[in-house]
């Protein structure tokens, strides 16, 4: 059975907390190793209705620059004077709408490594691709997903909840979320928080009222989402999750001091994904009428030697 929050780091050597060689010193898939094939079985007996729900937002949205990440610029490539076509993208950022940050994003500050102890000149050179998005692409990603709608829940008990603002999320409020929708979570879930962020923003935008959110790695961006403190680092792997994804700009509050954050403890420490701008709109609102809140889930990452992000191209089929 996987050690407990206190009883990492299973290698003594590694930083507090991390699980750096609990899957192995060779491992690039981190939390994902949690997706056995019985999970994966086990998850496909959750389709019941064959209702399919796509989770990748528009790739122009947001459109608005963040952190320098911009919509790819879209042209159409005639082949054989206009009886054929070819998309061409320019710019692609695979970070610039929904998300996955794979292995290679974010490195556990503390120790300046990243997962698994691999060093920054290991990612820039990317002939080994330890960490590289195409070990989580040659797996793929099935499971169970569960959502948790703090967005909707939040509309009753606590008004006061903008994900335009950077409201910290607790364990307390996701445990009243999961009660309230009748949520239990398992082993090698994919754990999905919807706060609201990619349905204000489109409002916002069509009001042209949308702040700045460029920001840059000094002055990030402000948003709602968990609270990265001790207490939800401890729930989050004494719950085993296997990745977690919301639709906000980065799963944790922002902005965030980096050494204390969810991204170097997830990423860094772990080796769990963390998915953004997940678009969870048409999920929840199906999952509002009929009360099924989990959901057989697949994802497929870009098969990209080396890379370290990638649209996660994430269905949920109830
Ligand atoms: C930040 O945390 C800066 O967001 P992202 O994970 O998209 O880089």
């Amino acid at each position: 059975s996987l050690p407990s929050y206190d009883q990492l780091p299973v290698d003594s050597t590694a930083p507090p907390h991390s699980a750096w060689g609990l899957w192995g010193k060779e491992d690039n898939l981190g939390t994902l190793n949690l997706l056995t094939p019985e999970k994966v079985e086990r998850a496909g007996k959750l389709i019941r209705r064959g209702e399919v729900y796509s989770l990748n937002w528009k790739l122009e949205c947001p459109d608005s620059g963040m952190l320098d990440r911009y919509e790819p610029k879209h042209s159409i490539k005639p082949l054989g004077g206009g009886i054929s076509f070819d998309d061409v993208y320019d710019n692609f950022n695979t970070q610039a709408s929904s998300q996955w940050d794979g292995l290679r994003h974010f490195c556990h500050i503390g120790s300046g490594k990243f997962y698994n102890n691999i060093s920054a000149s290991d990612i820039t050179d990317s002939s080994e691709g330890r960490l590289g998005i195409h070990h989580m692409a040659r797996r793929g990603i099935a499971g169970r997903a569960v959502l948790l709608d703090f967005g909707r829940w939040a509309v009753k008990n606590a008004p006061e909840f903008d994900p335009f603002k950077r409201h910290e999320i607790t364990v307390q409020q996701l445990e009243a979320v999961a009660a309230s929708q009748k949520v239990k979570f398992e082993e090698g879930d994919v754990l999905l928080i919807r706060t609201g962020w990619t349905a204000a923003y489109e409002v916002k935008k069509a009001n042209k009222g949308l702040p700045n959110l460029k920001g840059d790695v000094e002055n990030l961006p402000v948003c709602a989402g968990i609270k990265a403190c001790e207490e939800t680092f401890s729930w989050v792997w004494n719950n085993h999750f296997s990745a977690l994804a919301s639709d906000s700009i980065a799963l944790e509050a922002m902005p965030f001091d980096f050494e204390t954050s969810c991204h170097s403890i997830f990423l860094g420490g772990w080796g769990m994904p963390i998915g953004e701008l997940f678009f969870l709109e048409a999920l929840a609102d199906d999952s509002a009428k009929d009360g099924v809140y989990e959901y057989f889930f697949t994802s497929a990452p870009l098969n990209k030697h080396g890379g370290v992000a990638t649209p996660p191209n994430a269905l949920c089929i109830k």
